[in-house]
């Protein structure tokens, strides 16, 4: 590995400088990713075709001195693996065919076979390992169980997740056996990208912070430390850095820390100081700028990038990234910018 800066920081080593990727970094903000997309013919035709996934994970690597690749694929390729059938629509967003509105369609659910039913995956992570040739380590992911089972029930998008919340409440077995099948099937999942070659796996808990927090830990945390834990006894991937990122949800950082994971993914509404206090050097930390800095002029990117790093001041264990993923209208080269500012500014002599 030509470049191991992230995996050090994950490690909580001392690096040169601070390692930088981030979230959505292949996406439509790139006119390159765009003209993929249009090739492919749709997102999910992109996701499926090992060898177009490979070339727009690697658009951002060519393009930008990042530390890290990430896979190209959705958190819902595993419902979609279990029946449900993903489309997504130019600025629609994503939509199951079959969202799970009675009992019986819970019970009907089983785990994918991560090697032959999401083969095109594990194809694709095998090929972005071989084409990356050792620049970037690569990251694998998945969504967690409480975000994929939102997307589950209510069948797209959605401001509240009404929905699965309703189920969480009318019938908590039910849905207990919904984010059962789902986790073993995350793990499976997960798992299976660390032995096709994901140096490291990031759970994205994207919908979590929309819980109370009894609810939480009930129905997101608990299986967010299950997969942890199912992960730690895989042979292969217990030695491969677990990232787990749940937005909105930093009342329960401690937790979080204590599920076994190697980092913690953060939204911008915490400082990472503050994180760092209260986590400790238990797990390594990654984010948070908010990414509409983005937005601004080059020079309050810098002074953002600045504040960041000194915040979490000048310890090992930090991975630079936005707090979430990078929207569509942004001009790649202030991406450039961040990135370029993230390393100088950060620079160990
Ligand atoms: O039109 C298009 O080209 C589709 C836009 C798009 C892209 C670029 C979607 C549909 N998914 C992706 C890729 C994607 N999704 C990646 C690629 C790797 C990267 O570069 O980061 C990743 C990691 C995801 C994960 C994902 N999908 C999450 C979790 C991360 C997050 O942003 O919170 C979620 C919630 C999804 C669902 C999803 N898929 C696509 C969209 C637009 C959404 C969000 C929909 C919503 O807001 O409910």
């Amino acid at each position: 590995m030509q470049n191991e800066r992230f995996l050090r920081a994950l490690r909580r080593e001392p690096v040169d400088c601070t390692p930088v990727w981030i979230m959505r970094q292949a996406g439509r903000y790139l006119p390159e990713y765009r003209a993929t997309r249009a090739r492919a013919g749709s997102f999910v035709k992109l996701c499926k075709t090992p060898e177009l996934a490979c070339e727009v994970t690697l658009q951002p690597i060519a393009r930008f001195p990042l530390d890290a690749a990430i896979l190209f694929s959705d958190i819902l390729t595993i419902p979609d693996a279990m029946g449900l059938s993903l489309s997504v629509d130019e600025g629609v967003g994503p939509r199951l065919a079959h969202p799970l509105r009675a009992r019986a369609d819970i019970d009907k659910l089983g785990v994918p076979d991560a090697e032959t039913d999401l083969r095109y995956v594990m194809d694709a992570v095998r090929l972005i390992r071989r084409e990356l040739n050792g620049r970037v380590p690569l990251i694998g992911f998945a969504g967690s169980p409480w975000t994929l089972a939102c997307y589950m029930i209510e069948g797209e998008g959605s401001a509240s997740f009404a929905r699965p919340k309703a189920l969480a409440w009318d019938d908590p077995a039910t849905m207990h056996r919904l984010l059962d099948v789902v986790a073993r099937a995350v793990a499976a999942y997960l798992a299976a990208q660390a032995a096709a070659g994901a140096q490291a796996l990031m759970i994205f808990d994207t919908w979590g912070g929309l819980l109370a927090p009894e609810m939480f830990r009930e129905f997101s945390l608990r299986y967010l430390a299950q997969i942890a834990q199912i992960l730690k006894s895989n042979h292969v991937a217990r030695d491969v850095p677990l990232i787990l990122f749940s937005k909105g949800a930093n009342s329960h950082l401690e937790a979080l820390a204590d599920t076994g994971c190697a980092a913690l993914g953060l939204d911008w509404t915490i400082a990472l100081g503050d994180a760092r206090t209260r986590v400790g050097d238990r797990v390594a930390l990654q984010g948070n700028l908010d990414p509409s800095v983005l937005h601004a002029t080059p020079d309050a990117i810098r002074g953002e990038v600045g504040k960041a790093l000194a915040s979490f001041g000048a310890h090992p264990g930090h991975v630079f990234n936005l707090g979430h993923g990078i929207t569509p209208e942004v001009n790649p080269e202030h991406l450039g910018v961040l990135i370029d500012a993230v390393h100088a500014l950060s620079t160990r002599t």
